[in-house]
């Protein structure tokens, strides 16, 4: 089955296609020729997920589906949220978003944090959502050079390390995204 994965992210599509395998005939947005930074103006990161896998459905009228993730941190209430790309502005720059949330958590005792996750997937005329949560908490100084975003400061619950340390197979295994990813494939695999 030919599915469009509506992410401008080079990160989630590797960690994507590590987990569909050969499942699936997954095409990007430069393969079907989409070279637009797909709007992200909801309010939930639901939200988000569904307006882009719709904003493929109004434009190329394909099977799809897309996946919006935010940190949600108990301290700041939540945020950055949906505001996780473009924390410190415009530029979506992994190293000034945490440095930013470094610092607004300086003086915070509770650290703890979640990563959370929504796949969108327009199939045949439907909408369906799928929801990861990972938890886990945020420390006080970068470690690893794996992943990427916020994987340097995150450590994951029942871990000593954050996901920048631990394998990219680890990190599937037990992330927002591996866990709803896995909940997309069961889907597909039960209706297509
Ligand atoms: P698309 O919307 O094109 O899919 P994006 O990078 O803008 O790509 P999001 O709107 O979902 O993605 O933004 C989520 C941000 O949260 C992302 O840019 C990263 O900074 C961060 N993030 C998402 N998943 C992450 C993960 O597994 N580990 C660490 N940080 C992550």
């Amino acid at each position: 089955m030919k599915l469009v994965f509506a992410t401008g992210n080079p990160n989630k599509v590797m960690e994507v296609n590590d987990l569909l395998g050969d499942l699936f005939d997954i095409q990007s947005l430069k393969d079907i020729g989409c070279q637009v930074d797909i709007p992200e103006t909801q309010a939930t990161i639901e939200g988000n997920a569904i307006q882009k896998a719709q904003y493929i459905v109004d434009h190329y009228a394909m099977n799809c589906f897309s996946e919006d993730t935010g940190l949600e941190v108990k301290a700041l209430n939540n945020e950055p949220g949906i505001y996780s790309a473009r924390y410190a502005g415009a530029a979506k720059n992994a190293e000034d978003n945490m440095n930013l949330l470094l610092k607004n958590l300086s003086d915070q005792t509770d650290r703890s944090a979640q990563f959370r996750t929504v796949v969108a997937l327009y199939l045949n005329g439907n909408m369906h959502t799928f929801e990861g949560i990972c938890k886990g908490k945020i420390i006080e100084q970068k470690k690893g050079d794996h992943g990427f975003g916020y994987d340097p400061i995150f450590v994951p619950e029942g871990y000593e390390q954050t996901f920048a340390e631990l394998d990219k197979t680890t990190k599937n295994e037990i992330s927002h995204r591996g866990k709803a990813v896995r909940k997309l494939i069961a889907f597909l695999k039960e209706n297509s």
